[in-house]
């Protein structure tokens, strides 16, 4: 399966892309996998996989292989470190955290992840990671220099040199569990500047009037990872969502 293509089929015959985040740290392997279908079930296009703190080695493994025997829809790892990667997913966002103050989460963890992706099946999908304000729990873990929320032109010129560095994704991060999502202005400003690369926004995304907003902005991909993780009923929450974003 050719993952990035695939996105790109579907902006092209929805518009808009939905992802679904799974933790593998928040709950067991078997849970995941009942998420994932649920959210799949809700129209959801994609599963990412990954997180902060502990999503890794058997874990992680055991966690995409169970998600990938409930759905049809591809996996793409989301990793916090060289660590989150694993051969059993479709692909992985190749990212690079270009406003942290720690050169791992820049270089050092790409170079030693490099050879795992190279030696597996995973599809790399290169994207520019930046983080604004709040920035929760990964810009804490990420060493990030918080993009401030009112500065959307900061965040444009960010997205512009990972344009130029030949990023094909760049994805605007609030940090997971944020009170509200990236606003509009800072989307609309990085979208413009990116052009046909696509714009992913996550982190504070619970609704569809959010969800909406943040794609009217210009993202042509929003994320969900917390809302999926708490609600009772998956299938409906993604599918309000998934229908207030798609044409
Ligand atoms: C976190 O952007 C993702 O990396 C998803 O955020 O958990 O707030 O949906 P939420």
């Amino acid at each position: 399966m050719q993952v990035e293509a695939h996105l790109q089929k579907i902006i092209e015959k929805d518009g808009k892309v939905h992802l679904t985040l799974i933790d593998p740290a928040s709950q067991t392997p078997d849970r995941a996998a009942e998420i994932a279908l649920a959210a799949v079930e809700g129209g959801t296009d994609a599963i990412m996989i990954g997180g902060s703190t502990g999503a890794s080695g058997t874990l992680l493994d055991e966690t995409v292989i169970k998600i990938k025997e409930n759905i049809h829809v591809p996996t793409i790892l989301f990793p916090g470190s060289s660590a989150g990667l694993s051969k059993y997913a479709d692909a992985v966002f190749f990212m690079s955290l270009l406003n942290s103050r720690d050169l791992g989460y820049v270089i050092t963890n790409q170079v030693l992840g490099a050879p795992l992706v190279y030696r597996s099946q995973i599809e790399p999908i290169s994207m520019a990671y930046l983080i604004v304000e709040p920035g929760g729990t990964v810009g804490w873990v990420g060493d990030a220099k918080l993009i401030p929320r009112k500065k959307p032109e900061i965040a444009a010129v960010y997205a512009l040199a990972g344009k130029y560095l030949g990023m094909h994704y760049t994805y605007l991060e609030a940090g997971s569990g944020a009170d509200s999502p990236v606003n509009p202005e800072m989307i609309g400003a990085v979208k413009q500047v990116l052009g046909e690369n696509k714009l992913i926004v996550g982190g504070g995304i619970r609704n569809a009037e959010t969800a909406k907003i943040c794609t009217s902005a210009g993202a042509d991909m929003i994320v969900t990872g917390t809302v999926v993780e708490e609600v009772k009923d998956v299938t409906a929450k993604v599918a309000e969502i998934v229908s207030a974003i798609k044409r």
